[in-house]
């Protein structure tokens, strides 16, 4: 306990990385960049180590094979955030839910919940289950050691929702969103368990090292915005209240994927930093934000495949529709299979290289 009010009420200090601070509206002289899913397919380093170890569940559940994995971009690229390998459905097991990542049809729920004998299996998350992320976040805090953060994620309730009701990936979510008209009771209480174990999960990862927590609202945007005012905000809002109490210094970011349309719905959820994706543009993404909030983005990872020049003149357009305050630079969505090293390489050198007075003008 003594621990834990000592990692998590920690006030902002200037040792803070440059994430940290930037995500807090504190003045920095560059922005602060990563990408999501910077640990991955797209690296031959990781194919290598994929073949050895076939299994996504032993890869994301193996402590030594966790931070082997996180920490090859963090070697490769020298990013300012290296975030846990790990994925969304990683908890599952440790609240009663099993789940298996397939090669080609991703992740895989056995049992998906949709009727009240469905729920029996749920029950508070066993942080016992998930030593191996505790115990890799810890690891990676002293690897980077202060020269990055270390970035912990989860799923938000509704994303989570979305695999175990439809039992895996979706293109038309119409099992769920029925789900909302004929048995709304199940779907909330479903919601309302995952909303205790993600919080609690995201306090877990705070504990054991992360210094920035972001969470995937990914499948959101497939929500009309009325709808995901009902039946994903208010539980991302008590997620953000219950861990805000214990952990008030910890930045958190909410992306969601295809979030065009619901901007101004997310300022009042309380997170710190909105993820756009690159559908929208920078500058009205500020504008509709206002001020008080940060962003972070958002080069349409299609980018990486284009000449370097069109790279670096992109991440420029972008960083100076940003500003130089509140802002992550990062790309719209993940790293995509195929992408070239060497851009990758790029796009961390030339965020190296910005000065806010040089761009901003
Ligand atoms: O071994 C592999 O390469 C399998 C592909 C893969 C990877 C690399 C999966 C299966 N998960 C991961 C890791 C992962 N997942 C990370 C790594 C950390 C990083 O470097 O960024 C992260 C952040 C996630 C989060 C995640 N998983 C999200 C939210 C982010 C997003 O892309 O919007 C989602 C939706 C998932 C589910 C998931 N897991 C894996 C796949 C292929 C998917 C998406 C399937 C779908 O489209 O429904």
């Amino acid at each position: 306990l003594t621990k834990f009010t000592l990692t998590c009420s920690a006030a902002s200090s200037s040792s803070d990385p440059l994430l940290v601070k930037a995500a807090r509206g504190d003045p920095v002289n560059r922005p602060p960049a990563w990408m999501m899913r910077q640990a991955g397919r797209y690296m031959a380093v990781y194919r290598k180590l994929a073949k050895k170890h076939p299994s996504f569940r032993e890869r994301s559940e193996t402590t030594d094979l966790i931070v082997e994995i996180s920490l090859q971009p963090w070697k490769a690229f020298r990013p300012d955030g290296v975030i846990i390998f790990s994925d969304i459905l990683t908890p599952l097991p440790a609240f009663g839910i099993d789940f298996d990542i397939e090669d080609v049809r991703g992740p895989v729920i056995q049992s998906p919940i949709r009727s009240e004998e469905g729920l029996k299996v749920l029950h508070p998350i066993d942080f016992d289950k998930l030593r191996f992320v505790g115990d890799s976040l810890k690891i990676l805090r002293q690897e980077v050691g202060g020269h990055a953060a270390v970035l912990g994620f989860v799923g938000a309730p509704w994303t989570l929702a979305t695999y175990i009701v439809e039992g895996g990936t979706t293109r038309t979510y119409t099992t769920i969103k029925s789900m909302c008209h004929t048995a709304p009771h199940i779907l909330k209480t479903l919601l309302s368990h995952l909303t205790k174990a993600i919080a609690d999960y995201i306090i877990f990862q705070v504990e054991s090292g992360a210094h920035c927590i972001q969470i995937f609202d990914s499948w959101g945007g497939q929500l009309p915005p009325e709808m995901w005012e009902r039946w994903s905000k208010p539980y991302i809002k008590e997620i953000v209240n219950l861990v805000k109490k214990k952990c008030p210094d910890t930045p958190l970011v909410l992306y969601i994927n295809g979030n065009g349309g619901l901007l101004e719905r997310m300022i009042d959820t309380g997170v710190d930093v909105i993820g756009l994706d690159w559908t929208v543009d920078m500058a009205d993404g500020r504008r509709r934000l206002g001020s008080g909030i940060g962003v972070q983005g958002n080069v349409d990872p299609a980018y990486l495949f284009s000449p370097l020049t069109a790279l670096t003149e992109e991440i420029q357009r972008v960083v100076r529709c940003a500003g130089p305050k509140q802002h992550i630079l990062n790309l719209g969505h993940g790293v995509l299979v195929g992408t070239p090293e060497e851009a990758v390489a790029h796009f961390f050198e030339v965020a190296r290289s910005l000065k806010f007075d040089t761009v901003s003008q």
